[in-house]
């Protein structure tokens, strides 16, 4: 051990302290000023608060190295069987405040900053994010590299290095406008490049059958591409303890700098235009939640990435000195969604041309190696590629899945006989108006299990789009409900709830989150509730003065703050929401002496650029906040914000300081939500329909701690099976009627009939998510929960309590345990700190 003892402000004391790993304060302080010198290059005097952030990262890092070294040695030498999270998107979050909380450092780094005279929020404040993801599956996929690393679960995370993540949301004219995103721009001190373990993907081309020297069959493929692969792999910390797990993503580039071929003909724009082309593969990320773009540059990138992470860990396997027939022993492979589901086809193509496996063997391989996750039943995400464009790209997959489908389709009829039907249905091949290749039905075939998650998201994929597979494979399916990380969303991002929580229950609680229910024993304690209270007030204070900050509204931190901040989406119903709001303004302005509660209605979420209807409800949500704010009748009673730039960072202090969360999506279109336990964790209240996860939140919470409103997805489903009709609805609600006229008459858009027009005919005559019919259930709910904050305070606060004590279950521990117990049989491995002489190979 490096630590000694060390006499602060003796002139006679000896540093022998490392600075790349002292824990000291005194060395801690000389680190930074070091890598601000000989990393960023630059004094005290010049240094930018950017320059600041990279020395401290770097400081940071220095720490965490002897953990991610001593792990991969660790891993290696034990042969450690390895769960891969492969997932095209992780919404990481900033990172330099999460490893300071992992590591167990975050004070004595505040300290030492403060020593310096900086101040570690501001330094924090400096970071740009990752936004390698939309919005809940891909921050999913970060929980859950947080859990499994804490979990000391052996495991790898699989992605693409996007160069531009998500786009920054800005407004313009209270209508969304997009820029690009440009975290690298000040370069990431997290990450390390490996170009030692770079790969080749082939892209296009035909193939050709040959017989090889065994007189075997065999096939060759002749790529018209090849791009390279290069892998950036940055350590994930667990929480207190030794285990730093990696994050592996791809960038793609050219396999030379130069297309040679061309240079020598003296095309020299012809060949830097091949590395260009080369490189497009991981520019950029698809910016659509819950949708399909069908773009050719999109397949590119899901099997550019599988192909390269098959191969790395096809590598890795034998690197251990292990056959490849133990693939399924040391890997076990879990598809976030079938954006990565081609890797089941990869996987075939790689043991059966390149290692000339027997097909049998290499299907017995691939089945047991993959389980896919599904998170949407929308049908318009599902994915489906249009044949000849797979054939274009990937001729060889085509021909392997044409395999997989003859030999499965064998097997449905041997259990069901020849109903043509079920397997038209079931074919991995869609033949019904154009061809297609269906990834959920090869995800399916190609996957030991299947599962949901959220209880009633897996049933209803049971009853509906996978029926057939459910009818055919049903010890396939399983369950496994969303979690998220108690580090990063209560932790880090309510520092002053946390340390409320320590003082009552000890400090276990963030790794044993069913601890909380200890919290219970306080429900009724006056100075333990007074303190809940006042950390709300605290967390409202703070975030009021950001919003002021960020928009330049002055909002009420005594209102209630009722919170919608998620992806904008029709199913998502942010304009359920919108009308509540002009309901209320409507009623002021009929009778402004009526007694309301304050309220602050807080959104935040971007658009998909090419979703219109989208960005015409995130309009309709400024353009009633231009009025609602100004309009003197209102006297501040009620507000409108919309934060801009919704990402992990602007969404940490927003959690903590709710009163009220909105999850109001129609009954059976969200999967599950994570938004809504992040919420319930930190004290708001949920009004929320059953859907996804709010079901088993309701459950765990108390029927009486949570404000439910809506149609199950049953009525849903009946209801629009009986023909529904939305403009009844409008025509027999007078209120409703109220005020989509409002809304129609041009009021909220300067006189113009034609803006919102769109939106409101399609609420009278589509509504596909029946925001019609349960707006009456929404308002009465509403006005309940408008009753209970104002006039029941006492009991409002004891819910709050009751909410955060009884949400144990939705830690992504507990859903990381489960998918090891009953998925993954990956089991921990402890990480002792290896010494480095010992490294040597
Ligand atoms: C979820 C997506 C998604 N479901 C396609 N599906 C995408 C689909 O780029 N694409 O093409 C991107 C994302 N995302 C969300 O997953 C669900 O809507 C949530 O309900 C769920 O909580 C989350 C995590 O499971």
């Amino acid at each position: 051990d490096v630590e000694t003892s060390f006499a602060r402000n003796s002139p006679l004391s000896v540093q022998v302290e490392d600075d790349r790993t002292g824990l000291s304060l005194e060395t801690l302080k000389r680190a930074f000023l070091d890598n601000l010198f000989y990393v960023q290059g630059k004094s005290p005097d010049i240094a930018t608060a950017k320059d600041y952030y990279m020395a401290l990262a770097y400081t940071v890092r220095d720490r965490m190295l002897h953990h991610w070294l001593s792990t991969g040695q660790t891993y290696r030498r034990t042969h450690a069987r390895t769960a891969v999270y492969l997932s095209a998107e992780f919404l990481m979050g900033p990172y330099l405040g999460n490893n300071l909380i992992n590591l167990g450092l975050y004070d004595l780094f505040e300290q030492a900053m403060e020593e310096l005279g900086l101040n570690l929020k501001e330094i924090m404040d400096q970071e740009q994010e990752p936004g390698l993801g939309n919005g809940g599956l891909g921050r999913l996929a970060a929980c859950y590299l947080d859990s499994m690393a804490t979990l000391e679960i052996p495991s790898l995370g699989y992605g693409i290095r996007y160069e531009f993540g998500i786009f920054e949301q800005a407004f313009h004219d209270g209508w969304q406008v997009e820029k690009t995103d440009q975290w690298l721009r000040w370069g990431n001190p997290w990450e390390v490049r490996r170009p030692e373990w770079a790969v080749h993907v082939k892209i296009g081309g035909h193939t050709e059958g040959y017989t090889d020297h065994q007189g075997r069959y065999q096939v060759n493929w002749v790529p018209d591409k090849v791009v390279r692969g290069i892998p950036y792999d940055t350590p994930i910390l667990g929480y207190q303890v030794n285990t730093a797990n990696t994050l592996r993503l791809w960038r793609a580039e050219s396999p030379e700098s130069f297309d040679f071929d061309a240079f020598n003909r003296g095309d020299y724009y012809g060949a830097v235009n091949s590395k260009i082309i080369s490189e497009n593969i991981s520019k950029v990320l698809y910016p659509n939640d819950d949708k399909l773009e069908g773009k050719q540059l999109r397949l590119e990138q899901e099997f550019f990435f599988v192909s390269c992470s098959l191969q790395d860990m096809i590598r890795l396997l034998m690197s251990e000195g292990l056959p490849l027939e133990q693939f399924p022993e040391k890997f076990t492979v879990q598809l976030n969604d079938t954006h990565p589901a081609v890797a089941i086809a990869e996987l075939m193509r790689l043991l059966v041309d390149d290692h000339e496996m027997a097909w049998d063997l290499a299907w017995e391989i691939t089945q047991k190696s993959f389980a896919y996750t599904n998170h949407t039943l929308l049908p318009e995400a599902l994915e489906r590629w249009p044949m000849y464009l797979f054939g274009s790209l990937l001729p060889r997959h085509l021909e392997i899945i044409f395999e997989i489908n003859r030999i499965f389709l064998d097997q449905v009829r041997l259990k069901f006989g020849p109903d043509n039907e079920r397997i038209a249905r079931m074919s991995l091949i869609e033949e019904t108006g154009g061809r297609y290749v269906r990834m959920a039905n090869l995800a399916c075939v190609g996957s030991h299990a299947i599962n949901g998650v959220a209880e009633l998201h897996t049933e209803l994929l049971k009853e509906t789009v996978l029926k057939d597979f459910y009818e055919l494979f049903p010890e396939k399916f399983v369950n496994k409900t969303n979690g998220v990380t108690p580090r990063r969303w209560m932790v880090l991002s309510n520092p002053r709830l946390a340390k409320l929580i320590d003082q009552h229950i000890g400090t276990a609680w963030p790794t044993q989150l069913d601890q909380l229910s200890k919290l219970e024993a306080y429900v009724d304690d006056p100075a333990f509730r007074n303190e809940w209270r006042e950390i709300k007030q605290a967390n409202k204070r703070f975030l009021t003065a950001r919003i002021e900050r960020l928009t330049g509204i002055k909002v009420n931190p005594d209102s209630m703050f009722d919170v919608q901040i998620k992806r904008i989406h029709e199913y998502k119903r942010q304009q359920l929401n919108a009308l509540h709001i002009i309901t209320l303004y409507r009623r002021l302005k009929q009778n402004p002496d009526l007694e309301i509660t304050p309220r602050t209605f807080i959104f935040a979420g971007k658009a998909a650029p090419g979703y219109f209807m989208a960005k015409l409800i995130i309009k309709l949500i400024t353009a009633v906040g231009d009025i609602v704010n100004r309009d003197p009748v209102v006297r501040d009673r009620l507000k409108v914000v919309f934060i801009p730039n919704y990402n992990v960072t602007n969404s940490q202090p927003i959690y903590p300081a709710s009163d009220l969360s909105e999850q109001i999506s129609t009954a059976g279109f969200e999967a599950s939500g994570t938004g809504n336990m992040k919420f319930a964790l930190n004290g708001s209240l949920t009004i929320g329909t059953l859907d996804g996860a709010n079901v088993e939140i309701r459950e765990e919470v108390g029927a009486e701690n949570f404000f439910l409103f809506g149609m199950t997805a049953d009525e849903v489903t009946a209801l629009k099976a009986s023909g529904y009709q939305p403009w009844q609805y409008y025509e027999e609600n007078a209120e409703l009627k109220g005020v989509i006229d409002l809304i129609s008459s041009g009021f909220f858009s300067g006189g113009d009939t034609e803006t919102f027009k769109p939106l409101i005919d399609n609420l009278l005559q589509q509504d596909r998510f029946t925001v019609l019919a349960d707006y009456q259930s929404y308002i009465d709910c509403q006005d309940h929960v408008g009753k209970v904050y104002q006039q029941d305070q006492e009991n409002w606060l004891r819910m709050s309590i009751l909410n955060a004590a009884r949400m144990g279950k939705f830690s992504s521990d507990r859903a990381v345990r489960e998918y090891c117990k009953e998925i993954w049989h990956v089991d921990p491995v402890s990480i002792e700190l290896q010494e480095y002489s010992k490294m040597v190979a």
